[in-house]
């Protein structure tokens, strides 16, 4: 299988994430992906091949303009204050009060994120920018006919809504590779999200429409991250009804419950006809994860890629999160493996 990997992800590298009401060192660090390109040299699963730059526009089709200009500007709004260190939000416009873009960067800071789990720093656009470029050039990659494309991004993206940031994720990588391929001609396009957590972010994109298909697996959120939003009976809303599904399991969950979920996804997957899938691959659902309460195995990731293989579509797989550092990249190949495995 195609690698698609850029090195400006090292351009992101918070100090630390507010976590249990206190700051530690973010879970979320460059040698995550450095883990994973490594294991996909040592296992010679394919080539390596760096992104191409696709612009602002199909980053546009998926978040709001004001929300990738607060982005693109954020470092320098930061500085001209006189700081240097990362960028956190603090308050946020939660019930009852006003929806209103504030002027100054601390303001837009609350309004465009909904945790303090996501810091900017100096490199931060360079790098979520690249990691949406990494999404966009394994779906054009796709477009030509792969069967399937491993885009490693990092930054992550699933957390990230039309005009939020939150949960290590700025722009939603596998959202904006969705909307290029509806862009280029797809009908229907489905998303598997089997990321330890809800992702929300995807979810909130595309819950009123019925061109794609959002369903994901993760940690309950009565109570897991991130907590309001990825209930069962969240179904999609108008044409979108219907198009939307979401399995909550409980802490502990091991690979005889995660399957079974992840057969009723493929279920609906199958059903929906989809002309391609996106693969949101998070592999914090290991049981050695440091933030996370599944109980998967490493041996696991290879039959949940041939379980997703067997559906026998396009498959675009995009890397989200996993923050088990010394076992992260056999677990994601192992999925990309088993993927490849079913290939005739
Ligand atoms: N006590 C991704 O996996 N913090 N993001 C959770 C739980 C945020 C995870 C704290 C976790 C975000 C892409
Ligand atoms: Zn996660």
């Amino acid at each position: 299988m195609l690698t698609i990997y850029s090195d400006d992800h090292h351009l992101h590298h918070g100090a630390a994430e507010l976590i249990d009401g206190t700051f530690k060192p973010c879970f979320e660090m460059p040698s995550r992906a450095d883990m994973v390109l490594a294991r996909a040299k040592a296992v010679d699963l394919g080539p390596i091949a760096a992104p191409r730059e696709f612009g602002l526009d199909p980053v546009r089709r998926v978040h709001s303009e004001g929300f990738v200009r607060f982005l693109q500007n954020a470092w320098s709004d930061w500085t001209a204050l006189g700081r240097s260190h990362d960028m956190l939000p603090m308050t946020w416009p939660v019930r009852r009060l006003r929806d209103v873009e504030p002027d100054t960067i601390d303001g837009k800071l609350g309004y465009y994120s909904f945790d303090a789990g996501a810091p900017i720093t100096a490199g931060t656009w360079k790098a979520i920018t690249a990691s949406a470029n990494v999404a966009l050039t394994g779906q054009a990659e796709l477009a030509k006919g792969a069967r399937g494309v491993f885009s490693l991004c990092r930054p992550p993206g699933h957390h990230a809504a039309a005009d939020y940031i939150g949960g290590y994720c700025y722009l939603n990588n596998a959202a904006i590779a969705a909307q290029a391929m509806l862009d280029q001609g797809a009908s229907r396009v489905a998303i598997l999200d089997v990321d330890y957590h809800h992702g929300n972010g995807t979810q909130d994109i595309f819950y009123d429409r019925g061109d794609v298909l959002f369903t994901s697996i993760h940690g309950d959120p009565r109570f897991e991250y991130p907590y309001f939003l990825g209930f069962a009976d969240e179904k999609g809303v108008g044409v979108g009804d219907g198009f939307n599904f979401n399995y909550p399991l409980a802490a502990g969950s091991d690979w005889s419950v995660w399957s079974l979920a992840l057969a009723a996804a493929c279920r609906q997957i199958a059903a929906y006809g989809a002309d391609a899938l996106v693969v949101s691959l998070g592999v914090d659902t290991f049981k050695e994860d440091p933030i996370s309460q599944f109980k998967l195995d490493s041996p696991d990731y290879t039959r949940m890629g041939e379980i997703i293989g067997r559906l026998g579509l396009q498959t675009l797989f995009v890397m989200e999160g996993g923050y088990a550092v010394e076992e992260i990249g056999i677990n994601a190949i192992n999925v990309l493996q088993g993927f490849d495995s079913t290939q005739r």
